[in-house]
């Protein structure tokens, strides 16, 4: 089941990103709410990723941001996640750093993924106990690691914002990442933001709350470099989105103290 449907889902996360970067920088922006931006481009990728899964697993179900979850997403044994165009604000207004992100979730976890980034023509991939891997330019494949870093006052942690939570708690939240003596950044990709985790660029990622589609992809990304993710899909986490946390491995337990969310017992 997994070796068809992660060489279906590279190349499709590759199509729909190229796809969508016709139209970066000049699409119109819409609002679904205040900092909530969508443009046509996103439901316009999604449509294309949506109709490629219905040719060619029929009997998957679908959840994405724009178009909501297809018929018998609870009865269905697999679920693709998809975000068309994560960091919609970032593509609206020619900022490169968004992608393309689709999970494809069995029995309530991550089986396998692929995170398009056509700004850099990096085409992230995984499967669940086969690794993480990212291939650049078309290059063949490397593996992916999380970082070393084991001093939080070595620690670069992004911290992923929305108006889904009060603006106290996210003030909080930086508050403890900053006295932890972490650095921070905030970039309006939480799909990218775990990439970054994954790929060693980072040390952590999280956010007071974040949907499935935006991280299903990138948790699968940390955990099979090696990092460490919180239980984000406890309590239908799939279907109203969770806090999450991703750690490199050598800072889990000491981030998760300063974000003050607990880490999955099984890394
Ligand atoms: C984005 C998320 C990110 C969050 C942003 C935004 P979108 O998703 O990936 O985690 O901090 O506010 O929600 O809306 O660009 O697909």
């Amino acid at each position: 089941m997994t070796s068809s449907r992660l060489d279906f889902c590279r190349q499709l996360a590759a199509d729909a990103g190229r796809h969508a970067h016709r139209a970066f920088g000049s699409s119109v922006i819409s609002l679904k709410g205040r900092h909530d931006e969508v443009t046509a481009m996103d439901r316009e990728v999604e449509d294309l990723i949506r109709s490629r899964i219905a040719q060619a697993f029929p009997d998957d179900a679908v959840l994405g941001e724009e178009a909501g979850a297809s018929r018998g997403l609870a009865e269905a044994a697999v679920v693709w996640v998809i975000d068309p165009i994560d960091g919609t604000a970032n593509y609206a207004r020619g900022i490169a750093h968004y992608a393309v992100s689709i999970g494809c979730v069995a029995g309530n976890q991550p089986l396998l993924c692929a995170l398009y980034d056509p700004s850099h023509d990096r085409l992230y991939h995984a499967a669940r106990g086969k690794g993480a891997w990212l291939s650049e330019g078309g290059g063949a494949a490397r593996r992916l690691a999380v970082s070393t870093v084991s001093a939080l006052d070595a620690a670069t942690v992004e911290v992923g914002w929305s108006l889904r939570r009060p603006q106290a708690d996210y003030l909080a939240l930086l508050q403890r990442v900053m006295s932890a003596g972490c650095a921070f950044r905030r970039a309006g990709s939480g799909a990218l933001g775990l990439a970054d985790v994954a790929a060693g660029r980072t040390e952590g990622y999280c956010e007071l709350h974040i949907n499935s589609w935006d991280c299903a992809a990138g948790l699968l990304l940390v955990t099979e470099a090696g990092g460490r993710v919180n239980d984000f899909f406890r309590d239908d986490g799939l279907g109203h989105g969770n806090p999450v946390l991703a750690t490199n491995a050598a800072l889990g337990e000491a981030l998760a103290a300063v974000i003050d969310m607990p880490l999955h017992t099984t890394p």
